[in-house]
């Protein structure tokens, strides 16, 4: 019986050579590849030596954001600013204090025209410029005494008048200015009376106009009269000089 188990073995071997862990009890480590039939395996070696250190592992996830941290110092002092633009005009400011009164002007007497001036005796010829010889005032001498006229030296508004005393005769007398009669003044002589006659006129007059009286008509009106104690007399001054 034995014999004929040890025929069938050997018949089956090479046909389940790769197989044959499973058919063989009692052994523990399993037949190498391409063994021979019959093999018994060796005792076990001993452990092997460490390996060397492995590479470094990969990155690991970040952490969690860690607490603000305190604030720093302060900064040094910056550079300055360029200059910005010019604003807007402010509002008109009060009215300043008055200033002190100034001093004299020295000009004054240019601005001084006047004159009064009187009959010495009766006038005889008319139609011609009625010659006043009593000076009451002349300083400026813009009137002159040898041609009965007055000659305007500054520009403005002159203030003339005249006062005549009548007698004998009536009185027609004119004021003239630039050989124009302005002004008009008649009066009839009362027999044994003294007569009053006047006039008085504002004019304008340029430089060297020229203003006088003169006894007007065809020549019997020249009742003009003045002696010590009757005056006839012409008047005029500046009233306003012109300022431009
Ligand atoms: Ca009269």
């Amino acid at each position: 019986m034995l014999l004929l188990q040890a025929v069938l073995l050997l018949l089956a071997l090479p046909s389940h050579g790769q197989d044959s862990t499973t058919e063989s009890p009692g052994v523990l480590i399993p037949a190498p590849k391409g063994a021979c039939a019959g093999w018994i395996a060796g005792i076990p070696g001993h452990p092997g030596h460490n390996g060397t250190p492995g590479r470094d592992g990969r990155d690991g996830t970040p952490g969690e954001k860690g607490e603000k941290g305190d604030a720093g110092l302060v900064g040094p002092k910056g550079d300055t600013g360029e200059t910005g633009v010019t604003g807007a005009e402010g509002p008109r400011g009060f009215p300043g204090s008055p200033g002190r009164k100034g001093e004299p002007g020295e000009g004054a007497y240019v601005y001084r025209s006047a004159f009064s001036v009187g009959l010495e005796g009766r006038v005889t010829i008319p139609n011609v410029p009625i010659r006043f010889t009593k000076i009451f005032y002349n300083q400026q001498n813009h009137y002159d005494s040898t041609t009965g006229k007055f000659r305007c030296n500054i520009p403005g508004l002159y203030y003339f008048s005249y006062h005549i005393t009548v007698y004998m005769k009536d009185v027609k007398v004119s004021l003239f200015k630039k050989d124009k009669a302005m002004l008009f003044t008649y009066d009839q002589y009362q027999d044994k009376n003294v007569d009053q006659a006047s006039g008085s006129v504002l004019l304008h007059l340029q430089v060297d106009d020229q203003v006088w009286l003169q006894v007007y008509g065809d020549g019997d009106h020249n009742g003009l009269y003045a002696d010590n104690v009757n005056d006839s007399i012409s008047t005029g001054f500046l009233l306003y000089h012109d300022t431009n």
